[in-house]
């Protein structure tokens, strides 16, 4: 019979909904599908058939996770085979010439599973696995191969590290989805980066070799990235003790390495040192390995708002660099999505094709935030372009699925991408007890609020219609207002005892709960805005108590919540749902004032300070409030702070200082800036920074500052040149 080769896509049109039930279940989509279509039940037995060499490979075992059992007589064979292997040969016929390829051909007789290696094998187990839920299969003939290389997640954002058990949970899902990288490189594991020198003390070692292991199981490289740019000299000596530690991770089982060099300043930053660094890793390190892959390696100038032309780092690299290294890029900046255009860009300096390390779902810059929107704004044209594309993830591990999910169908079959599509079915997959409890709460947490990279993610679009109505002032928009407050109740109240994925629901856990402010205080105002008379209890004055009580109460959730002192705040449903709720607090009360001579206040939220200034990297950070406290939020990257260039933040009163300090990372950089304070429009008055001593990067305030008014303070570059500092934290206290 005459094959046709048609794309899932084209079959979901034309088939009938049951007859895709099985097909329609393997994830990442396939490339290609051709099929009859013929639903049956799985047998009660089969026999395998492989080759002695794939007995105990990766894809043999992955056959076990389905339920089926195994007899040598029973007449439905499984048939597991590699292309260059004589069985291969004769049934790969729909097999693509690509790496990690498969096919997978089922009927009511068997199934022949070709790979064009053991890893495209094993994904065609996979595919199976997928296809078999609830215990059906459907006669299809499945080729399918992955559109970029190297396909996972860079554990590389700053702040808690993932736990062991988490580790191994995510390993599970790439194998999974078909990620093939998990490249180990959190920045606060200080045998990564602070310590890079020095060797895991025994027990963290053991689990090291544990997670390279388990890696090996799931189809992933499990890369052990080093980070040895905060104080590396170029000496022999330094680049002996790099070598090796890594041929320490490789007595551990690390057979895939990462070297990275960004946020870093100085010394470590130069390109014809890091090249010749790294090419020399490569002739004695990785290639006297023949189980090694090749070297992975970020650079400091590793987005296009800091590549600097003229000084032509990126082309240094392109030039020296052995062509087997490949090169991370983050895009236009530091936090952006990638499009054709801005490859070409890089690749064109790079000469090679860029490897994305991809600024999201990491959360470390807004911590405020849990972000489990989808993974969407990527071009879906750029699969010739990258060499791999990583995922930068949160803290939150689990929660990070959700985006991570995406990223593996993106990565795998980028043309039938469809991000909101996949997002719903991340949600199944994720908690499929409570999926829709889960909906109704991430649709409240995909946007990052105002951050330093200026990057945003749409957030309550469905709720532009209930918006427009309150808007519009009209009678209908308290019930639907309410409506969509309860139902976030609602989800909130399921998921906090929900018991199939407890690691989830401690990471959600402050933001349910913060949830549950948010749609208590959203109530609160509709029953306001209902409210007729002033009666019988609750009274418009009870119900305007209790909106501003909710809104303090979420404000001290903010406030005890100790986990990530360097930004605080647990926020939701900041882009629409928050706002449109403050909307309607504010007309009701107008209202209410209009009718009723009184003098309610209308805003219930309040930002008291405004940051502004010329360094374009730290004017919108947001600026946060704890108790008398107030902190401008710390960044994790270098600040190129231009020369005489300042910043100012301003407060809407004036007030008392009573104390300050700030930490820009760097020992000795009080001396080039200039602290400032003014009241109203009175003039700068100077005051004195200083160290307490020379190792110390904090910058300490003169006395002269305690008792002080002000309604501004400027921090200014005071010296000729731009410098480069971090901006870790900066915080002054009201009296
Ligand atoms: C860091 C990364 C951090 C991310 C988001 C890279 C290559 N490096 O600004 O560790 O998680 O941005 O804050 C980075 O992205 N620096």
């Amino acid at each position: 019979m005459k094959k046709t080769f048609l794309s899932i896509a084209l079959l979901l049109a034309a088939g009938t909904p049951s007859a895709m039930a099985q097909v329609s279940r393997i994830n990442p989509i396939p490339q290609q599908c051709s099929q009859q279509g013929e639903l049956f039940d799985l047998p009660a037995q089969w026999r395998v058939v492989c080759s002695k060499a794939l007995e105990s490979s990766i894809a043999r075992q992955a056959l076990n996770l389905i339920s089926v059992k195994e007899d040598a007589k029973a007449p439905f064979t499984v048939t597991l085979a590699l292309a260059n292997e004589k069985a291969g040969r004769k049934a790969g016929k729909p097999l693509a010439k690509k790496a990690e390829a498969y096919s997978l051909q089922v009927s009511k007789k068997g199934i022949t599973i070709v790979g064009s290696d053991e890893r495209g094998l094993y994904y065609g187990v996979r595919s199976l696995i997928d296809m078999s839920g609830e215990g059906r299969l459907q006669t299809a003939t499945i080729t399918d191969w992955p559109d970029v290389a190297w396909r996972g997640v860079v554990e590389g954002f700053y702040g808690t590290p993932w736990s062991h058990s988490a580790r191994l949970s995510q390993l599970d899902f790439y194998g999974k989805h078909k990620m093939n990288v998990y490249i180990y490189g959190p920045k606060d594991d200080p045998y990564h980066r602070d310590h890079w020198r020095d060797p895991y003390p025994e027990a963290e070692g053991r689990l090291i070799s544990e997670l390279a292991e388990h890696a090996r199981q799931q189809g992933v490289n499990f890369y052990w990235a080093i980070h040895p740019g905060v104080d590396i000299k170029w000496t022999t000596q330094d680049r002996d003790a790099l070598v090796h530690k890594l041929e320490l991770m490789y007595d551990l089982g690390v057979r895939a390495f990462a070297v990275f060099f960004d946020d870093i300043w100085g010394e470590g930053t130069k390109a014809d040192k890091q090249a010749e660094l790294l090419n020399y890793v490569d002739d004695n390190f990785i290639s006297k390995k023949p189980d090694v892959v090749p070297l992975v390696f970020c650079p400091t100038e590793y987005n296009r708002a800091w590549a600097n032309d003229q000084k032509g780092y990126l082309r240094t690299l392109g030039n020296n660099l052995h062509k087997s290294i490949e090169v991370m890029w983050t895009g236009n900046s530091v936090v952006h999505c990638i499009d054709k255009e801005s490859m070409d860009w890089i690749n064109e300096r790079i000469q090679r094709r860029g490897y994305i390390w991809w600024n999201f779902p990491v959360s470390d810059f807004v911590r405020d935030h849990i972000l489990l929107g989808p993974a969407y704004g990527n071009g879906l044209d750029i699969a010739p372009d990258v060499s791999g594309f990583v995922s930068n993830p949160m803290e939150h591990a689990e929660a990070s699925k959700i985006a991570l999910y995406g990223i593996a169908d993106y990565t795998w079959n980028m043309q039938r991408y469809d991000a909101d599509a996949d997002w719903e079915r991340a949600l199944t997959e994720i908690l499929p007890d409570a999926r829709e409890a889960l909906r109704t709460f991430a649709l409240y947490n995909k946007d990052l609020g105002q951050n330093g990279h200026g990057f945003r993610r749409e957030e309550g679009t469905e709720l532009a219609d209930v918006m427009a109505a309150v808007e519009r002032g009209d009678k209908a928009a308290p019930d639907m207002v309410e409506a969509r407050c309860r139902a976030l109740r609602t989800a909130a109240d399921v998921l906090l005892t929900n018991r199939s994925n407890p690691q989830l629901i401690r990471e959600l856990r402050p933001w349910l709960l913060q949830a549950k402010n948010l749609a208590d205080y959203g109530e609160a105002v509709c029953q306001m805005a209902r409210c007729k008379d002033g009666k019988t209890f609750p009274t418009f004055d009870d119900l305007y108590r209790q909106s501003r009580s909710i809104r303090e109460q979420m404000y001290d959730l903010e406030n005890s919540d100790v986990r990530h002192a360097l930004q605080p705040g647990i926020k939701v449903g900041t882009k629409v749902m928050l706002p449109m709720i403050n909307k309607l607090f504010a007309k009701t009360v107008e209202a209410w004032n209009a009718g009723h001579g009184t003098d309610y206040a209308s805003s219930s939220d309040y930002v008291p300070y405004k940051l502004s200034g010329n360094v374009p990297q730290l004017i919108l950070l947001p600026v946060s409030i704890q108790g008398q406290r107030v902190s401008i939020a710390p960044s994790n990257e270098v600040i190129k702070w231009p020369a005489g260039a300042s910043i100012t933040i301003e407060s809407e009163r004036t007030v008392t200082l009573q104390g300050m300090d700030f930490n820009l990372g760097i020992a000795g950089v009080a001396k080039h800036f200039r602290l400032e304070v003014a009241e109203g429009n009175g003039p700068w008055r100077e005051v004195s920074l200083l160290h307490y001593n020379d190792k110390d990067p904090v910058i300490h305030t003169g006395n002269e500052l305690g008792g002080m008014k002000a309604t501004r303070l400027r921090l200014t570059n005071k010296t000729g040149e731009e410098q480069q500092v971090y901006f870790r934290n900066f915080n002054f206290v009201v009296q």
